[in-house]
């Protein structure tokens, strides 16, 4: 079923089955192998942040729609979309995707937009696992958005791995490349951006970028069934560790986030009840009865 708004969507969809706690965001331009045009980032952002703000939503999985009506090809995400490169980023062409109730500065601002970073941070952030279910091909910055998910499963048959980014005179020096180097080794993750070879599937697995190959006909099925696992689990155990894996490699900002739980759970504890009591009762706070666990 499509998530409430969800039809107001042109170039993704975002679907939800019946009671599940897990959301399917797709990228919707098979023709275009699902390359990211401005308005495909906004909208990629909108359904991944309601997904984050929904507390029965306990995982995303991300993928593209396909096959292309116009020659059969699969995709994942072919990264940006070249047709709409200015030359500061990604532009607004279409009428339709410009907000008329912009104005100029506003306009100015989304000139050359290369807010497709916003959305990788968005995947890192959420406290709950996002899983990149790659039908064909993951290509450039989609590649770099297979990277930044928590798992990837690809198609047996149609998974093709692919960085062009210095092709076109782009690169992806955050996650899409450091990151990637921390799954596969840097020598690997050198030569998948240095040389530009496609890798299959289960390439992808040997490397360990990608988890599993499965039969492209049973791709959605398994991913569901994954899904099925990890949102049995408990929401404050995976949430504590997403953060746990993400806090090494992303400095005083992965403290900053895994603290921030850390918080959350103290604050649920009568220690934290009584500080706060204190101050609003106006007395002397008192935390005598509270050990001093070792
Ligand atoms: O690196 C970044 C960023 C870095 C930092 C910050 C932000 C970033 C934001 C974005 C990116 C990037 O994504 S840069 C890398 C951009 N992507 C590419 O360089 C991939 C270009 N595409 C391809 O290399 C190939 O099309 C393909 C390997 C994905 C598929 O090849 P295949 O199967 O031979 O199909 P092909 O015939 O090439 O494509 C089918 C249709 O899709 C073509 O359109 P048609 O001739 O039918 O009208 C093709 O033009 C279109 N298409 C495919 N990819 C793109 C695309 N159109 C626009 N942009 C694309 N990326």
């Amino acid at each position: 079923e499509p998530v409430d708004g969800s039809e107001a969507f042109d170039d993704i969809t975002y679907h939800r089955a019946a009671d599940s706690p897990t959301v399917r965001i797709a990228f919707d331009r098979p023709e275009k192998r699902n390359a990211f045009r401005p308005g495909t980032v906004d909208e990629l952002y909108a359904a991944l942040d309601d997904a984050r703000k929904r507390a029965d939503i306990g995982c995303v999985l991300l993928t593209g729609n396909g096959p292309s009506s116009t020659d059969g090809g699969w995709a994942f995400c072919s990264g940006g979309d070249q047709s709409v490169r200015g030359d500061s980023g990604y532009e607004y062409r279409d009428d339709d995707e410009a907000d008329e109730s912009d104005d100029q500065l506003v306009r100015d601002a989304k000139a050359g937009r290369l807010h497709i970073l916003e959305v990788q941070r968005l995947i890192r952030f959420m406290p709950k696992p996002v899983v990149a279910v790659v039908p064909g091909w993951a290509v450039g910055g989609g590649h770099s958005l297979h990277v930044i998910c928590d798992l990837t499963l690809a198609s047996e048959e149609h998974a093709k791995f692919l960085q062009t980014d210095p092709d076109v005179a782009s690169f992806d020096g955050g996650f899409g490349s450091a990151y990637l180097a921390k799954q596969v080794g840097q020598k690997k993750a050198r030569e998948v951006f240095f040389r530009g070879k496609t890798y299959s599937a289960e390439e992808a697995v040997d490397m360990g970028m990608a988890n599993e190959a499965i039969p492209h006909e049973e791709l959605e099925d398994v991913a569901l069934e994954w899904a099925d696992e990890m949102t049995s689990k408990s929401p404050t155990a995976m949430r504590m560790l997403k953060y746990a894996f993400n806090m090494t490699d992303d400095g005083m900002v992965g403290q900053q986030v895994f603290a921030g739980e850390a918080t959350r759970l103290a604050y649920m504890t009568p220690e934290a009840r009584e500080g706060r009591d204190a101050f609003l009762e106006g007395r002397e706070q008192d935390f005598s009865e509270f050990p001093w666990h070792y």
